[in-house]
């Protein structure tokens, strides 16, 4: 089978088992702070994955939110990129607004992404150069907006936040509106379909954000750090995806005159 179609079939059956698991009573446990969650199906559902990826093909290397290859600096041949629950607070608090999350890169370069919401049964995916698709319907290209008629994708949390609140405030107060998803998967594919025009945060890991954002530069769209810079799968990184036009609006408009603080943040935090 060819690896599209079985990492297709992966992350549907990987759905189907976040569903059947949610009858029962979910293990909720911290992680990094007490607003940090992981459960029983975070891990669960990352090992399901991992296991079938290895034992279909065992060449194959995973990098995983729950702990898979977070070492892994050599990116030859065919990496996964999987987060198993994105928007791990939806999936506890809401029981939905979560997705899992997978972006395959073979010879480091874009071959798949998956974005699977899991309770509304949407698949988003591309197989990079074929167009991108939720479920059989193909995503049209993107339009180009200006900030003052868009609404963009911003947490609220990091308006209140010393250095970043002061940095992000003027854009959510010159845009037409802004919302919070709470998943970073769904926020990027929301702007793949032009629902956000854009999605901002200072700080993402490779794996909420590699499916999503292969599937939004398929349809036109783009997607740096806050410095316009490009991102790479095996660090975290800070955060701007959105349709061409606005990408570079904000970029130079309101994220250019901070350059050298958000310069600073990024070393504080990802170490360069
Ligand atoms: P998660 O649910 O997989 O942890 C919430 O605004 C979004 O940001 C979610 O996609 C969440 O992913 C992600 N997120 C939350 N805390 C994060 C952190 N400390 N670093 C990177 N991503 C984070
Ligand atoms: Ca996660």
């Amino acid at each position: 089978m060819a690896l599209y179609d079985f990492a297709k079939g992966l992350v549907l059956e990987a759905g189907n088992k976040v569903r059947l698991m949610m009858k029962d009573e979910l293990n909720i446990e911290t992680k990094s702070n007490p607003n940090d969650l992981v459960t029983n199906v975070d891990r669960a559902t990352e090992d399901y994955i991992y296991d079938m990826i290895h034992q279909n093909y065992p060449e194959h290397k995973v990098i995983g939110e729950e702990g898979h290859g977070h070492d892994l600096i050599d990116t030859s041949g065919v990496v996964w990129v999987v987060d198993p629950i994105d928007g791990t607070l939806n999936f506890v608090h809401q029981q939905e607004n979560f997705a899992i999350s997978i972006g395959i890169y073979h010879e480091g370069k874009p071959y798949a992404g998956f974005v699977y919401d899991v309770m509304r049964d949407i698949l988003y995916h591309t197989k990079v150069g074929e167009g991108a698709f939720e479920n059989n319907h193909a995503l049209e290209p993107l339009k180009d907006t200006q900030l003052k008629t868009s609404i963009i994708g911003i947490n609220p949390n990091w308006l209140t936040k010393p250095i970043m609140g002061p940095i992000f405030a003027p854009i959510v107060n010159d845009a037409r509106s802004a919302r919070a998803y709470g998943s970073a998967a769904l926020e990027i594919v929301s702007v793949a379909k032009g629902q956000l025009a854009a999605y901002l945060t200072p700080r993402l890991q490779p794996w909420d954000y590699a499916g999503g954002l292969m599937i939004l530069n398929e349809v036109g769209g783009k997607g740096t750090n806050l410095l316009g810079e490009t991102l790479t799968i095996t660090r975290p990184n800070s955060i701007i995806m959105a349709n061409p036009l606005l990408h570079d609006e904000i970029i130079s408009d309101y994220l250019k005159n901070h350059e050298d603080t958000l310069r600073m943040h990024h070393k504080k935090r990802f170490g360069n």
